[in-house]
């Protein structure tokens, strides 16, 4: 599988974890355009990289719904039968920014799964496909007892003498408002080996892990799918709980990603000669939402500038927004920058990482902070 990381991704990728592949962009980069190019975009593999002949290849819905069908890439794309859909959206794993909280305790979570990602887990892509809703009335629609949907992915992974298909689910409620995509197209371009060629889900707000790759089966269930991606992973407990009391119980399953902002460049530790202002670039991402507000700071969120409405990046109901801002400083020697978003429901993120730490290592929301020597 490594011939599509070369093929695929580029160069100068950040390589989080040998095996499987795990990358993400430098963040010189990220924030450069709104949309990722498919080079930059990060990549999260729990396996290995299937390798699937799209002429072949079909997936199959089954469960409770009223006509289990197998149903071919080539009818998915015909449009007599279901109608596209193109949208921009961002994906982000649960796992972005993890590295600050491993830096304040690193507990004792899965080194395999919980790979060191910076800034970078994250990027935003226009998808063409189908919205599974429409899949899902041409297979007859829902039984009553159909409450989560399951996705199974062609790639399998191996954890604790075991072996699995990767599998995750999401509530019917989701695909019901159109938030579940099945694409074929990324940025213009079939969808490359690495990110689930030849048809990925993408859903919309959620976690990353929840958008299954390589999809081969669709199955309509009562409960939340009982792999163990869905029950033992992505798990958010409080900082007071620990491998020691976890129990997959006391706990919940994440779904919907929270607001969240970092700052892309300067990055962390730069020394900057300036005379007065210092450029600021970033990104923000609310799951539930967009980002309404940016704010950043240069002295650890004592005083907060709001970047222009003009200096955010067009605004898109699941995607992130890419931002700039020159931030007055006068101040010298090393300076505390941060920056925080609120969204359109005015949520907001954590002051510091330790509020919201916790031992699997998800999710870190809290407001990013860099250091930064000043030299005015
Ligand atoms: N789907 C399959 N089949 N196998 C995987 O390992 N990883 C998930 C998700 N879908 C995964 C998967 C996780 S955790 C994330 S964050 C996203 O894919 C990443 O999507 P990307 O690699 O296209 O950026
Ligand atoms: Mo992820």
């Amino acid at each position: 599988s490594w011939k599509y990381v070369l093929k695929e991704k580029s160069e100068d990728m950040i390589h989080v974890l040998q095996f499987p592949y795990n990358g993400e962009p430098p963040r010189k980069r990220l924030v450069e355009t709104e949309i990722t190019p498919n080079k930059d975009h990060f990549v999260r593999n729990h396996g290995g990289i299937p390798e699937i002949d799209p002429t072949e290849y079909y997936f199959e819905v089954e469960g409770f719904v009223n006509k289990p069908m197998k149903i071919k890439l080539q009818d998915l794309q015909d449009e007599t039968k279901f109608p596209r859909m193109s949208t921009a959206v961002t994906l982000q794993c649960s796992g972005t920014r993890r590295i600050e909280q491993i830096h304040d305790y690193p507990g004792d979570g899965d080194e395999l799964i919980n790979a060191p990602w910076g800034e970078g887990a994250i990027g935003t892509a226009r998808y063409v496909g189908v919205s599974l809703k429409k899949v899902i009335k041409y297979c007859g629609g829902l039984k009553d007892e159909g409450e989560n949907i399951e996705f199974f992915g062609a790639d399998t992974y191996f954890k604790k003498g075991h072996i699995y298909n990767y599998a995750v689910s999401v509530p019917v409620r989701k695909m019901k408002i159109n938030e579940v995509i099945l694409a074929w197209e990324m940025n213009g371009e079939p969808l490359p080996a690495i990110h689930g060629a030849p048809l990925r889900v993408v859903v919309m707000g959620y976690i990353g892990a929840r958008s299954c790759k390589w999809l081969t089966r669709v199955n309509v269930i009562k409960d939340p799918s009982r792999a163990p991606v869905q029950m033992k992973e992505y798990i958010y407990y409080t900082p007071q709980i620990g491998k020691h009391n976890a129990t997959y119980s006391n706990g919940f399953s994440i779904q919907t990603m929270p607001v969240a902002s970092a700052i892309m460049t300067p990055v962390d530790k730069e020394v900057i000669i300036h005379d007065g202002k210092i450029k600021m670039t970033g990104w923000a991402y609310s799951g539930s939402g967009w980002p309404e507000r940016v704010e950043v700071s240069n002295d650890g969120g004592g005083v907060w500038y709001e970047v222009p409405y003009a200096q955010l990046s067009r605004k898109y109901f699941h995607a992130w927004r890419t931002w700039e801002f020159e931030i007055p400083v006068d101040a010298e020697g090393w300076l505390e920058f941060c920056v925080r978003c609120w969204d359109n429901a005015l949520n907001t993120q954590p002051t510091f990482v330790r509020s919201a730490w916790n031992w699997d290592l998800h999710v870190t929301s809290s407001c990013h902070r860099i250091k930064l020597y000043s030299v005015n």
